[in-house]
């Protein structure tokens, strides 16, 4: 059974989903549930209450969300879609490795059947100061850490993504491949860390991370590594992918922050895919609420950038 657990810092389902994707709903989450989980299993998605929760913003359309990509490994350019559909989804693994109990790989199906999977919507904030607002199906990265294990002196959680023959961004020398990412291990256990393996009720596109990414909705985008195949723990604070291309630019934290402008562009907006429309940045992405907590007794480091 695919339960729909909603919580304080979703959107009102009203708010956020047009029309055709109400009256879809149940369809669309039974399809993802049969594609990555159990194929025989009937359409039994429970409809979730519509709460009050503070008003959202709408859905961006599917459209926008999947033809609008950034995904270096395929070239630099926003249309990279197209090309992205050459990235074989299954077989896919896994490895977990590095400081935990007993380092592996793992079949992403094998995965998928030891987690329950459900449904958020998160807004999601590119650090170039575009925006989408989301419904993600997955798990929480909390119980990936759970079946990982990882010891009590890893401090962090890296996160290494695909590099494959059908990706000619590869061929850049320019960058330092392979993309990684990662997060501390308190982040990584906050309850809005999450791994998608859909994106409106259907599995996720590979334009934009299928078959398994990360989502990090209080973080900068470029945080939220797509296309995973590897999973480390380290008491080291890794070497990411943008930090190593500009550590003036990009940095390990990478929280939003409207106060605090990259030193190219002002942070104070946003622009909502699909639409003209700019509206104000939040801190954290709007999520203050939930991983404030985590960097109190961090002040001195560069938080925000
Ligand atoms: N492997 C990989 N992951 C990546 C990127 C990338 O270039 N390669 N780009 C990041 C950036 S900058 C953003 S904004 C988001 C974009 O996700 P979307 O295309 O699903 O909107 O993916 C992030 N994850
Ligand atoms: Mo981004």
């Amino acid at each position: 059974m695919h339960i729909i657990r909603r919580r304080g810092w979703e959107v009102a389902e009203r708010a956020v989903t047009p029309e055709h994707l109400v009256l879809h709903r149940r369809s669309l989450l039974a399809g993802a549930t049969a594609m990555t989980i159990l194929p025989a299993m009937g359409a039994s998605a429970d409809t979730p209450a519509v709460r009050d929760y503070k008003p959202g913003r709408p859905l961006t359309e599917e459209k926008y969300a999947t033809t609008y990509n950034n995904y270096y490994e395929f070239g630099d350019s926003k249309d990279i879609w197209r090309d992205a559909q050459a990235l074989k989804q299954r077989p896919w693994t896994i490895k977990l490795d590095g400081m935990m109990k007993q380092p592996r790989t793992i079949d992403i199906d094998d995965l998928l059947k030891q987690v329950s999977l459900e449904q958020r919507v998160y807004r999601h904030r590119c650090v170039e100061a575009w925006a989408m607002t989301v419904p993600w199906t997955g798990f929480p990265l909390a119980a990936l850490l759970k079946l990982a294990e990882p010891l009590g002196s890893a401090k962090y959680v890296v996160f290494e993504t695909a590099q494959d023959k059908v990706m000619s961004g590869l061929d850049t020398p320019l960058y330092p491949w392979p993309y990684v990412e990662g997060v501390t291990i308190d982040e990584a256990g906050n309850d809005l860390a999450f791994i998608s393996t859909g994106m409106y009720g259907k599995p996720l596109p590979p334009q934009n991370g299928g078959p398994i990414r990360l989502t990090l909705p209080w973080k900068y985008g470029f945080k939220s590594g797509k296309a995973i195949v590897k999973i480390s723990f380290t008491d080291k604070r890794p070497m990411t992918f943008w930090e190593a291309l500009g550590p003036s630019e990009y940095g390990f934290w990478a929280n939003v922050n409207p106060a605090v402008p990259h030193p190219r562009w002002s942070q104070a907006t946003e622009r909502l895919l699909g639409s003209d429309e700019r509206v104000p940045t939040q801190i954290f992405n709007g999520y203050a609420e939930q991983v404030a907590a985590l960097y109190a007794d961090r002040k001195t480091e560069k938080l925000f950038m």
